[in-house]
């Protein structure tokens, strides 16, 4: 009754507001307008990678760290489409970009949903997305600029793979699309430090209307990521617009003992920046020290974002080749007991509750659609 009574009051307040790109695919403006309903009603569980590969294997079909720990998939999936750019066969993080595809779309088949982050490498200097030795490669790569063609380039490779996700009734599969995130930091040649507020909002306003406008991509949603933030100026300083983002997120590590503290206050100010917009708002990356405090997923994840409306929360990759490095649990890690209780745990929610809730699913039309 009491998710009834929100579902209504979400449904009936989002009517007037809430819109992604008029063109959107019916299954991508489903998703934006269930992303908003859901996360009234729980916090979906995601991870980085998790169908690709996990501790100790690597490209086994069907298998996953989270499902071999709790027996369900998370209820969304990351992928990294670095080095796709590049015209390489695989990620910086040596997946498969075939593999990737194929992922994504068997999860959306599933009733998942798929995020993509993209750590691109440097258009300027030819380094990773890590080389932060020039401060000209944003102003490099923007119309008029010395690398413009090249960064066209990069955006017409990475168009080629989001148009080949399809069903096989010729369906696209929508998916939400995190690229340069972690701007309020300097460690990406996209960094605050590495280039102006004006350039890196005109980063983003020419990547999407290049996607959007002139490949006529209609499956996307674009989520901006900031990462550690104290204030809504400081969240909001490089903003884009709300023409351009459809999705409100930061990333948050936990490096120390402020960490509660510090995610409440980004996760409450996300949260009520992104309903004043009405557009979803996330947790898109975290991660902690799961193998020392093993009950990190309920005392710190589950409580401190429990009463705070966000669309999810998804914590980053357990490389195969390293258990220390796991950002999540796999089977006899000594976190799995407390993660099993995370999933139990009504709020949060897996492949399962997603699949139930079926997301592409359009629950209700804007005013501007009824006018047509
Ligand atoms: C970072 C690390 C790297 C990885 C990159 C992109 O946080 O996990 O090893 O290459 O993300 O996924």
């Amino acid at each position: 009754m009491k998710y009834l009574f929100s579902i209504f009051l979400a449904v009936i307040g989002l009517q007037v507001a809430a819109q992604c790109d008029p063109q959107a695919t019916p299954e991508t403006k489903g998703l934006f307008q269930n992303l908003l309903i859901l996360q009234n009603m729980g916090i979906m569980f995601g991870h980085q990678d998790d169908l690709a590969y996990g501790n100790g294997w690597y490209n086994e079909p069907g298998r996953s760290d989270i499902k071999d720990v709790c027996g369900d998939y998370p209820g969304i999936s990351g992928w990294e489409l670095g080095h796709l750019e590049q015209g390489n066969p695989y990620s910086l993080d040596s997946v498969y970009f075939s593999n990737i595809r194929k992922g994504i779309i068997s999860f959306y088949n599933q009733g998942g949903v798929n995020t993509v982050s993209w750590h691109g490498n440097n258009p300027l200097t030819g380094g990773s997305a890590w080389d932060v030795t020039s401060k000209e490669v944003v102003a490099s790569i923007l119309p008029g600029g010395s690398k413009h063609e090249l960064y066209v380039k990069y955006l017409d490779r990475l168009a080629d793979f989001f148009l080949s996700l399809k069903t096989e009734k010729g369906t696209y599969v929508p998916v939400l699309f995190r690229p340069y995130h972690e701007h309020t930091g300097s460690w990406f040649w996209w960094g605050k430090n590495l280039c102006t507020i004006e350039q890196y909002k005109e980063l983003w306003r020419f990547t999407v209307t290049y996607l959007r406008d002139e490949k006529h991509i209609h499956h996307l949603l674009f989520c901006y990521s900031t990462d550690r933030f104290q204030t809504q100026e400081e969240y909001l300083e490089r903003y884009p617009g709300d023409d351009i983002i459809d999705m409100l997120a930061f990333d948050l590590y936990d490096r120390g003992p402020e960490y509660a503290g510090v995610l409440k206050n980004c996760a409450e100010i996300v949260s009520k920046l992104a309903s004043e917009k009405g557009k979803p708002g996330a947790v898109s990356e975290a991660g902690g020290p799961i193998a020392q405090q093993t009950d990190w997923w309920t005392r710190l994840i589950l409580e401190t974002l429990r009463p705070i409306p966000l669309s999810y929360v998804l914590v980053w990759r357990n490389p195969w080749q390293n258990p220390r490095d796991a950002f999540a649990p796999f089977k006899g890690h000594p976190s799995a007991p407390d993660f099993v209780k995370f999933y139990q745990d009504p709020h949060t929610l897996f492949l399962k509750e997603v699949s139930n809730a079926r997301v592409y699913q359009v629950r209700y039309k804007v005013k501007s659609e009824k006018v047509k």
